[in-house]
Order: structure tokens, then sequence, then C-alpha cells
């Protein structure tokens, strides 16, 4: 169980500012009277004191307050440049910004939940006792940004007024954190009281970047106080370690979904698009991928983009839909293999005028951001994420530094991608979804796509995701469980979480017709584990448009599905029609035969593997086990009579069409 406000509140304690006058008086002491007369808009005690308390304790030469007028978004954006975080390029309003070379990804290694003695965390996470964590914060941050410039922001993380969204301060000396912040977060400046008052909560974030030296690298950290929903961030860049209105602050809303909105509210890793069907109905879609995963490029296959890294879920109780919004208003996107025939949207914003866009750790030559699988003849020669590089450049260990790092990324207004429906991405009331999808990276066990026959089946789909390791995340290798790809961003027990996500789309509030589809993506089984005579992944990038359609008319009950153990799949003539509509693609039965027959041995491993991770997790819901049991049960039968693989036609054959 978590408490609030629950232990010391480190900021304050060192801060040493408790009352509101001693606030004000310390903002006539520091801020310059433009500023003061800014700050003097918001009047909520705990957005004040937390800015009091991080002047008192980073002791910055200068506080810039942002309003998000767009003279001030135009101040960050040149102080970025004067200070050198960022550099111009060729393109009007196109920047570069590099982290240092170590640090290209969230540092896992270095990212810690502060928690009170006795507190229990997923055992996936790494914690830190509340004194130690105090003791680090005191070292590090006291003084951290003499000499520069403290830089405070006020965001909502969702539409503002929308049920989920929930307001949240970010105090940084860095403008490039700032300014990505603007691009990917709503300013709620003109309603942060109203905001704190409305949602109850307020989310928190410091960051420093310090000098920004390679040899403080082992000293940075990412800290998550819980109890205190303050993030603390040092001696870093990556904006997936600084800008924590990103995944800090997401890690603390899945703690409030998982114990203060239980049956309510779900905080997922998931994109969210709409997908336009038949008669030009728009479906829309929730799906969750680990990092690196392609989330970012299925979330542009919809006709009706609404954001690619977080979605806030709830149940509307006037009419018992599912409801999502995206906590983002932009795209802090990976650029690795991103072109124009599988992210034509996307690339129109990179490589055409008249979008806002920081680029990350690419290669830059003469002004012009090149990356990995980006065109056919990218220079030989620039500058990179390890500086100066040529074709052939080798790093200390003699292996070949890429032209980008694997985890490259774009910052980018969603409003700048063509399919962006702003309206409904705008919209307190969220987007209406009805259809869940769960993916990983996974070569050979699971089909391109499938659906749950049940909710519990569903939640299941996503508790049993694994991936392979992607660059996301400094040091991580091999193929590793991702239970609903949100398990780096989960604080709690997995168990308690899992009893959420049961209670959550098991809830009766759900009216008819309404129970959203919930269903498993595989875009990377390849052609060596299904028997195929080629080399590499069996499928294309463009293949997703045809699952996530298929998936669209079966949330509309107009096609049917093979029933099996694991759930629903897709009959072959479906498939095939809608490869034809909609991308104009031959799609053979033989290919069809290897995607969808089910590899036995290798499903009744996973549930193997599955179940007994779990067994040995706290206060997991017996369901889950049940779930197992049954598919494992119906697995074992299939194998009995048709041996280890069975086609899609036996399939049909053993459990029919429904
Ligand atoms: C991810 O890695 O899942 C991202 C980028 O979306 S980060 O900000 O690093 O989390
Ligand atoms: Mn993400």
């Amino acid at each position: 169980m978590l408490e609030l406000r629950k232990g010391v509140d480190i900021l304050t304690d060192i801060g040493g500012i408790h009352t509101l006058d001693e606030a004000q008086a310390l903002f006539a002491q520091r801020l310059d009277a433009k500023n003061q007369a800014k700050l003097a808009r918001i009047t909520n005690e705990e957005a004040l004191l937390t800015i009091a308390n991080s002047i008192a304790m980073c002791n910055p030469d200068n506080v810039f307050i942002n309003t998000g007028s767009p003279e001030d978004v135009e101040w960050v954006r040149q102080f970025s440049l004067e200070r050198k975080e960022e550099e111009p390029l060729k393109m009007p309003d196109h920047t570069i910004h590099f982290d240092l070379p170590e640090e290209q990804a969230r540092i896992i290694d270095r990212t810690f939940y502060i928690v009170n003695p006795g507190e229990d965390i997923s055992v996936l996470a790494k914690k830190i006792e509340r004194d130690a964590a105090y003791d680090y914060v005191q070292k590090y941050m006291v003084g951290i940004m003499e000499g520069m410039t403290m830089l405070v922001g006020f965001y909502s993380r969702g539409p503002i007024g929308a049920k989920a969204a929930v307001p949240a301060l970010e105090i940084t000396s860095s403008a490039y954190v700032m300014h990505s912040a603007n691009i990917l977060y709503r300013n709620a400046y003109d309603q942060f009281d109203a905001e704190i008052e409305r949602a109850g909560v307020l989310f928190k974030n410091l960051h420093s970047q310090g000098p920004n030296r390679p040899e403080d690298l082992p000293n940075a950290r990412v800290f998550m106080d819980r109890s205190w929903l303050t993030t603390y961030s040092t001696f870093c860049t990556y904006a997936g370690n600084t800008l924590l209105l990103k995944k800090g602050n997401h890690r603390f809303a899945v703690d409030l979904a998982t114990y203060f909105k239980v049956g309510e509210e779900l905080s997922e890793h998931m994109f969210i698009t709409g997908m336009t069907g038949p008669g030009g109905r728009k479906t829309f879609f929730a799906g969750a991928a680990p990092s690196g995963c392609g989330k970012t490029t299925t979330a542009m296959v919809g006709s009706d983009f609404i954001g690619d890294d977080l979605a806030q879920l709830w149940i509307e109780e006037s009419n018992g839909t599912l409801r999502a919004i995206n906590p983002e208003k932009g795209i802090f996107g990976i650029i690795k293999d991103v072109n124009w025939e599988g992210d034509p949207y996307l690339m129109k914003c990179l490589r055409e005028e008249g979008t806002e866009v920081i680029w990350s750790n690419v290669l830059i030559k003469d002004g012009v951001p090149y990356w990995d699988g980006c065109c056919d003849d990218p220079p030989e020669e620039g500058v990179n994420f390890q500086g100066k590089w040529w074709k052939g450049k080798t790093d200390a260990h003699g292996n070949p530094i890429p032209i980008s790092h694997p985890n490259a990324r774009v910052t980018v207004p969603a409003e700048a991608i063509a399919n962006y429906n702003r309206e409904i991405a705008e919209s307190p009331a969220g987007a209406p979804v009805r259809v869940i999808t769960y993916s990983g990276r996974d070569a050979d066990t699971m089909p391109p796509v499938w659906v749950a026959k049940n909710p519990d089946e569903g939640v299941a789909i996503g508790a049993s995701i694994v991936s392979a390791a992607t660059a996301t995340e400094i040091g991580a290798k091999g193929v590793r469980r991702q239970p609903w790809a949100n398990s780096p961003f989960i604080p709690g027990a997995l168990g308690d979480y899992m009893k959420a996500q049961f209670e959550f789309f098991n809830s009766p509030k759900f009216s008819e017709g309404n129970r959203p589809l919930m269903s498993g993506l595989n875009y990377f089984l390849t052609h060596e584990a299904r028997g195929g005579s080629g080399k590499g992944l069996l499928g294309e990038k463009r293949d997703v448009r045809v699952w996530l359609s298929w998936l669209e008319r079966r949330s509309h009950e107009e096609v049917d599905a093979i029933v099996t153990p694991i759930g629903y799949l897709p009959l072959y003539e479906d498939l095939k029609q809608l490869f034809a509509d909609i991308i104009d693609k031959e799609y053979p039965r033989e290919l069809y035969d290897m995607q969808f027959s089910l590899y036995i041995d290798n499903l009744i491993g996973r549930i193997d593997l599955q179940a007994e991770a779990y067994s040995k997790e706290i206060r997991i819901p017996p369901r889950l086990f049940e779930v197992y049991k049954k598919q494992r049960e119906g697995l074992m039968a299939l194998k009995e009579k048709y041996g280890a693989i069975v086609t899609p036609d036996q399939l049909i054959e053993a459990g029919g069409i429904n």
C-alpha cells in the first residue's frame, strides 16, 4: 500500500521555507520585477512553496517564470541557443541537442523510488530509503544552480479539465528541458490554481544538469518520491531522465490509478489512435508496446493520431464508455529507421519546412540531420552523439559507432503531424476507445494479431508481454518480460497493478457493447522461427494497418474468428481482403499459415515462464493463474491431436469459429 504525504518532504526540509510569507519574501529578494509579477498570478500554496524551496535549495542566480505566452516560449528557445544547449540547423525552427555520449537513454541503474521504511516496491525497480535520498539531495542539489538560471513552468498532463488530467510543475536549470516541455505538454499557467483544486494533486519536478560533464555522470540520479509526488533529477540531460513530466510523473499516475482509483482509472504506456472504418466511422485504439518496439509508428498508422507514448484511461459514468487522453501534446519519438515509406507524416515534419523540431543525438552534416535508416546514401562524416564522426569510426572497444544513436530522438509538436485529430486530442471528454492492444518484440511465439475471449484473458495478454531488449535503457540485454509494456514505470507490486487491471476491465460500469476488445499484436515473427524460406521478419511495417483494420472490424462484430485456447484468430479470407483493400498487397495463404499456426511448445514455454515468474511475486490475483491453466490445457489437447504445430484449418476443426 502507498501512503501520500508520509515521511519527511525532502525539498521542504532542505529548502526550509514553510509559509507563504516566507515564500513571498524570498521571491521579492530573488526574482526581478517582471518575473515576480508573472508569479503573482499563482496563489496555490503547494505550488509556491515548491518553487520557493527549489530556489532556496538550488540557489540559482536568476529565476525565469514561463507563463507559456508566445514571448516566454520564444525566450526559452533563444536562451537554449545562447547557452548552447541547442544549436540551430539549416531548416528554420529546427535545432540539435546532444546528450553526453554516456547518457543517451534512461539511466535505469541510477533511477530510484524514494521509499519509507518497510514500503515494498516492484521487484523490477530500485529503491532508496528516504534518509539516504535526503543525504544525496543535500549533498548534490544544494547550490547546484549557482551561476545558472532556474526556469519554472506550469503544465497540465492532459487537456485542461479532463477527469484524468493532473497539473505539474517543471523546475529546471536546462533551457533544453523547458523547451522540450513547451513542445510536449500543455501550458496551464492561466488555470494552474484551479487545476490543482480540481485534480486534488500536483506533480512536482526538479532537475539540474549541473555542470553537464561526463565525470559527474556516476553521480547522476533520478529519484521519484512516491509519497510527495516529487521528482529529483541531477547531472543528466536526456529527456527521459530530466523531463520528468514524462516518465517520472507517469509513474506517479500509475500509483494513483493502482492505489487510489482502482476500477476507475488506468495509467498506461500506450499510444492512442483512431482508425477510419467502413462508412467513415472512427474507432479509437489504445495500445501498449515497450519502448523501441514501433509504438510511434503504430500510432501514426491511424487516420486520427492522438498520442504515441502515454494514455490516461477512465470509464465515463454517464454512458459507460472507455475514454482516453494523452497527457502529452507532442512526440519524443525514436528516429531510427524512420523513413518516407513507413512514416510519411513524421517525415514531412522532419524534412519540410513549417515544424518546430528538436533533434537529439543524430548525425549533423552541413546543418542537416541524418540517422540510421534515414536514406540510401547518408553522408560519410559529420558530427554526432560521439562528437566528430566518420564512416568506420570505432569506439573504445573497437565497435563501429553508428551514424546516430539507436535511441536518437525527435521532439515534435503533435499538431504538426498531418493525421493528428486536434479536436479529440484536446477534448476533456477524451477519445472513445473500443480496442486495446498489447505488443512486444517476439520473434517466435505469438501470432501477428489475436483477441482475448474475455476481460480476464485480456488482462493476461497485457501481463504476458515479452520483448527483446531495446536501446531505450542503458545496459538492457536479452529477452525480458515486459508486463503491460509498463513495468519500468510501475512503482508498486505488480500484483497490485494487476488487480487494478482486472477490476477495471471487468467493471460493471461499461455499458452494453462498450467493453473494449482486448488484443495482442506482434510484428516481429521471423522466417527462421516459423519454417519460412526467407530471412528476417515475416511481415512488413505497412502490414500494421491490416492488423489494426481487422481489429476495427472485429470490434464492430463484422468479422468472424477462429476460436483457440489463446483467443480469437482472424480468418484467412478476411485478411486477404483487407490486405488487398487497404494496402493493395497480395497475402499468400502460405504466409498466413506461417503467421497464424500455433506453435504449441513455444506457447506452453511462454505460459510456464510467466506462471513461474508470477508465482514468485506478492499478491498476484489467482485469476491470472486460472487463465494460464485453462490455456495450457487447451493447448496440450491440441498438441495431442495435431502435433506441435497446429494450422489454422486444424484450429477451425478443433475450436470452430465465432
Ligand atoms: C521510452 O523510452 O519509453 C520513451 C522515451 O518514451 S523516455 O522518455 O526515455 O521514456
Ligand atoms: Mn515510452
